[in-house]
């Protein structure tokens, strides 16, 4: 429905244009405390000043937003669509008030209606759609593609429950729900936007009079999917671009009334809650797959729902279905999204009516998939009976999809037997399993890793046979990144200003190549003094939050070690605080002269175990344990202190992050993919202790190896070393044999809680090498202690690193799937001038 021309003068004259000026700014948030909040005058404390300016951003957002769709349509432009489970966005009114450029006038605004900004930007509760780096990566992404004007979208799930929140009662892991949609003035729902997502049920095949053969999916249940839009400004740009999640409700709409009529309440209630449930809950899972039914039914609802908004709009272009490519590109954020490529396909066989091949050559040319993991657990596979039971349709097409690209195989290689079974869509197992890391790749046109060394690995190990049956060129490297905004100016906003002043300004945040021109303050005495002040002052504000959290004083003064990641053995947290107990022994056993030699230190860890995974969770009681001893023992006074920080999250890493000496990135090589907050961590002036593995090399080679602590063993010498434990002698280092006296002689409580971490070491073939990497380990430390005695050079390789740091901007990243993978360009107003509403 579409205002006629006649009437149209009055809508321009009252077009809504949003806030600019302080006055203008303060009329919003009164107007919204007295009306959208229904509060009288001055009553208002820091929760409603927090509703009432986000609502002021939000207004001004959502007319951007009309704008930038109005000129995609407009333009027509080819656009982008990120399917990703996980957005980890963390807050939004901070972000929102500095992408548009208000933060100032926002600020001086409040403070006039008796509000502090800080204390208002606390009030907001995390958006925390996500378990960690994957889906923190889809927030960066979404933020470098409005900030670099690309029409993107992205898809997601409204998840009831985000990751949980994490208590630490008497040293263990509690989970609590995190119930954040009390109040959500980010989103707007859109109740005109559903869609009907069918499961269950059976498949008929039948012929028309013309002989051809029709599938028809019948039968099962529906559930409604209804949209959310969350609007994600760019900084400094014309372009607000949406994020469109899905939530999940009973077709029948609040519950059946023939059932309630007839008096099965509860049955009717029952219904509709078990709907709902598919969009309640994140799967709390960092690198490790279930296979939950629950988990299958996410995924497809939010991939049906997804593609058929994708393919109303591109059938309001009126194109026909070959044009597809040129205007959709999907993206796979992992295999998640993996069944998009069969749905496609279903919907243009079966719904459409193109022919097989036709529809799959318009599938494969779409779809790209990101691979984020080699670690053979966090594969999905699904398991083919549930599937026939849950996506009856899906699976026919699997197998037919399969079917023809084994016959491609057999025909290309047509000696090899044994490949047709590796590369198989099916395991045949028992049951037999359905492998999306294969599915997502027969039908994506481009697979790439994530770091350097993790797509070479990607290609010489898990998808080696992918690699001869495609050629090499299908396989590619997409660095990650992070985006400056967020990381840099919201997270350390002194520091943005001090590199502003020497950059010349904040463009930087939009080329952080630009960071280079730091290089020459390297060795510039006043330059140094201030950006040492800068880091003390997030010392010391983070020291507060210890305090005021853990009730531990620290020593701002003191070395901030800082190991904050989700919890897994891979990660090696259990490395870092062998070798805290090592110091401690070490601190120990020495003369309080040699004691007065020391550098103090404080060793933070921080970060979630999944509720299941029993390791993890002991290895975060471990560094609770140590904690409590370590933290009274006077002989230790600030020598040392353990810290373990609760509930990790986005705002909490925003502190966090710029508080850091150096921070710890020590998964054994070759196993984590590529790690984004070793990326944060130098970006805010920290340097790193690290392995060999995911971005940790690239940093390595941009910011120079006399500016990062590498130590431990290599990649290509993980696999023999295991095989030596298995089958030779395994003797650990003596090193940690006394670390583990220690523990078992009970200096850090109750011996048997921690028997299963020492005996994964001590007796089951130490997996992730720690004993292998331990005196490495150790000794890298010392030499971070030797380095930061000399306060002078440590600022220096610090601003050095910084200036370094360019490559890791996610809008590098973006620029790079943008040209290499998704064929898309950015769109201005000047590209599209858009007529009537428009600008
Ligand atoms: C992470 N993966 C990688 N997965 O571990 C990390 O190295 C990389 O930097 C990051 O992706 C971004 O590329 C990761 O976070 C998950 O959390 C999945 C959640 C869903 C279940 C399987 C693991």
């Amino acid at each position: 429905a579409s205002i006629p021309e006649n009437q149209r003068e009055a809508w321009k004259k009252y077009q809504t244009k949003g806030f600019s000026t302080k006055e203008e700014f303060e009329k919003d948030v009164v107007r919204h405390v007295e009306t959208t909040l229904a509060r009288s005058m001055f009553n208002c404390d820091e929760t409603a000043a927090y509703a009432a300016a986000s609502l002021a951003f939000r207004d001004r957002l959502i007319t951007e937003w009309n704008r930038t769709q109005q000129r995609q349509t407009f333009t027509d432009s080819k656009r982008v669509y990120y399917l990703s489970l996980e957005f980890l966005m963390g807050r939004a009114l901070d972000n929102a008030m500095l992408n548009v450029g208000l933060k100032n006038v926002a600020k001086e605004g409040m403070s006039e209606l008796g509000f502090r900004i800080e204390d208002i930007i606390e009030q907001e509760h995390d958006a925390a759609l996500g378990n960690g780096g994957l889906g923190r990566l889809a927030a960066c992404f979404l933020d470098s593609m409005a900030s670099l004007n690309y029409p993107a979208w992205g898809y997601g799930l409204r998840y009831r429950y985000g990751i949980f929140k994490q208590e630490i009662v008497d040293g263990y892991q509690v989970e609590v729900p995190d119930y954040w949609l009390d109040f959500n003035p980010w989103e707007f729902p859109r109740h005109d936007i559903t869609v009907d997502i069918q499961f269950y049920g059976n498949v008929r095949k039948y012929q028309d009079d013309k002989g051809v053969q029709t599938a028809v999916w019948e039968g099962g249940e529906i559930v409604k999917a209804t949209a959310f839009d969350v609007p994600i400004p760019g900084y400094s740009t014309p372009t607000t671009n949406n994020l469109r999640l899905w939530s999940s409700k009973a077709a029948s709409g609040e519950f059946d009334f023939q059932k309630f009529n007839s008096g099965d309440y509860e049955s009717s209630v029952a219904d509709q809650q078990r709907a709902e449930t598919i969009s309640a809950v994140l799967y709390p899972n960092d690198n490790l797959e279930r296979g939950k039914e629950l988990r299958l039914k996410q995924q497809y609802f939010w991939v049906a729902a997804s593609l058929y908004d994708i393919v109303r709009r591109f059938k309001k272009s009126k194109r026909a279905w070959r044009e597809f490519p040129d205007q959709v590109a999907i993206q796979l954020n992992d295999t998640h999204p993996t069944l998009a490529i069969v749905e496609l396909q279903r919907i243009l066989i079966d719904l459409e009516g193109l022919e097989w091949d036709e529809a799959w050559s318009i599938v494969s040319q779409t779809f790209g998939y990101t691979n984020h993991t080699v670690l053979p657990e966090a594969l999905e596979k699904w398991s083919v009976p549930l599937f026939q039971n849950l996506l009856p349709r899906h699976l026919q097409i699997i197998y037919e999809i399969n079917l023809f690209f084994l016959q491609s195989v057999e025909r290309k290689f047509p000696k090899e037997r044994e490949l047709l079974a590796r590369v198989s869509i099916i395991e045949e197992s028992q049951p037999k399993m359905v492998r999306m890391a294969y599915l997502a790749i027969v039908g994506s046109h481009k697979v790439n890793g994530v770091a350097e060394l993790h797509s070479d690995l990607i290609k010489t190990t898990i998808f080696k046979d992918f690699v001869r049956i495609f050629g090499p060129d299908k396989f590619t490297n997409v660095t990650n990144g992070i985006t400056p905004r967020r990381w840099l100016h919201q997270a350390n906003p002194r520091l943005s200003e001090l590199i502003a002043s020497k950059t010349g300004g904040y463009d930087f945040l939009k080329d952080l190549t630009m960071l280079n021109k730091l290089e020459q303050f390297a060795d510039d005495k006043e330059f140094k003094k201030e950006w040492q002040e800068i880091k003390y002052a997030n010392k010391v504000r983070l020291a507060k939050h210890i305090k005021a959290t853990t009730g531990v004083t620290v020593n701002p003064s003191a070395l901030f070690d800082i190991q904050v990641k989700r919890i897994h053995e891979y990660k090696r947290q259990q490395m870092n605080i062998f070798g805290v107990i090592h110091r401690y022994l070490t601190i120990k056993a020495m003369s309080p002269e040699e004691r007065k030699k020391l550098a103090p230190r404080v060793s933070i860890f921080g970060g979630k175990a999944a509720p299941g995974y029993w390791m993890a969770k002991t290895i975060i009681h471990l560094v609770n344990s140590v904690g409590a001893v370590i933290n009274k023992d006077a002989d230790v006074g600030d020598l040392l202190k353990v810290i373990f920080l609760e509930d990790y999250n986005v705002s909490k890493a925003e502190t966090i992050i710029p508080a850091s000496d150096i921070s710890e990135h020590i998964s054994t090589a070759g196993t984590e993919a590529s790690g984004t907050s070793n990326m944060k961590f130098v970006l805010n002036g920290g340097l790193i202790i690290g392995t060999c593995d995911g971005a940790n090399i690239e940093i390595t080679r941009e910011v120079g190896e006399n500016n990062i602590f590498l130590f431990g063993n290599l990649s290509e010498d993980v696999d023999e070393l295991r095989h030596a434990h298995t089958y030779g002698r395994h003797e650990l280092d003596p090193n940690l044999t006394k670390v583990f006296d220690s523990i078992k002689s009970g200096t850090f409580g109750d011996v048997n809680s921690f028997s299963a971490l020492i005996g994964a070491i001590e007796d089951h073939g130490d997996y992730y090498l720690v004993s292998d990497d331990f005196l490495s380990y150790i000794q890298t430390q010392d030499l971070v202690d030797q380095a930061y005695k000399n306060q002078d050079e440590w600022v220096s390789k610090c601003i050095i690193s910084v200036a370094r740091m360019g490559f890791f901007s996610s809008d590098r990243c973006i620029n790079e799937y943008a040209e290499s993978i998704w064929n898309i360009e950015p769109l201005t107003p000047e590209d599209g001038n858009t007529s009537g509403l428009g600008k």
